[in-house]
């Protein structure tokens, strides 16, 4: 099994699930400033030309929250993600949903207005306050659990974990008590610290 994998980006999702899980794989590093990612080769991995990329045995697959349900299939023995039908599943299928759908994309844009130094923008403002109505739920699960199915660290974890540790990075969640904690908790994973590490 090969991840294609750049560091500090959403490659390190699927690598935190690997390290997570435990199994043997091979890390293929590529170096968007070299190109490495608009190659031939890498366009018929990814058509966006971007990472992550896992390939198995059976063909390739693109979009990190996919591969690390998949990694989870495929390791069922591990427990990082409820039974098919289970409550469990859905709860998972939920989380990682809200992660790419409502987390992610004002993260994306209070980003871009960091990197253009516009951050004291209303825009910037906006993705600020669109932010921090979509962790709300979350602020409220972590005053009573530690993790964000059950009581036990799963899959969905790994996504919304390395979403909010990228907002937590960029100042997002320092009004939310509960998150913080949550952050440093996933954060002190050995797998997260693997994952992240370069
Ligand atoms: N929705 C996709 C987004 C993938 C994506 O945008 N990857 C970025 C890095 S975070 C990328 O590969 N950018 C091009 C590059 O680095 O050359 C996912 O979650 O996998």
């Amino acid at each position: 099994m090969k991840l294609y994998f750049v560091p500090r980006t959403r490659s390190t999702r699927p690598r935190w699930m690997l390290e997570e899980l435990g199994v043997p794989y091979e890390l293929v590093r590529l170096d968007p400033a070299k190109g490495e990612t608009r190659t031939d080769e890498h366009t018929t991995r990814h058509p966006l030309q971007h990472v992550p990329v896992l390939e198995t045995r059976e063909g390739s697959i693109f979009e990190s929250a996919a591969i690390v349900l998949h990694l989870a299939d495929l390791h069922p023995e591990k427990k990082l993600l409820g039974a098919p039908g289970s409550h469990a599943r859905a709860q998972a299928y939920q989380w990682l949903f809200f992660a790419m759908t409502e987390l992610e994309p004002p993260c994306i844009e209070y980003a871009l207005h960091l990197r253009a130094k516009t951050e004291g923008s209303p825009e910037a403002s906006l993705a600020k306050d669109k932010f921090s109505m979509a962790v709300r739920p979350l602020e409220r699960r972590f005053s009573a659990n530690d993790y964000l199915i059950g009581d036990e660290f799963s899959a969905a974890d790994v996504v919304v974990g390395a979403v909010l540790s990228w907002a937590n990075a960029m100042g997002l969640i320092s009004e939310a008590p509960n998150l913080s904690v949550y952050v440093e908790r996933i954060k002190d994973r050995p797998a997260f610290k693997a994952a992240f590490g370069d």
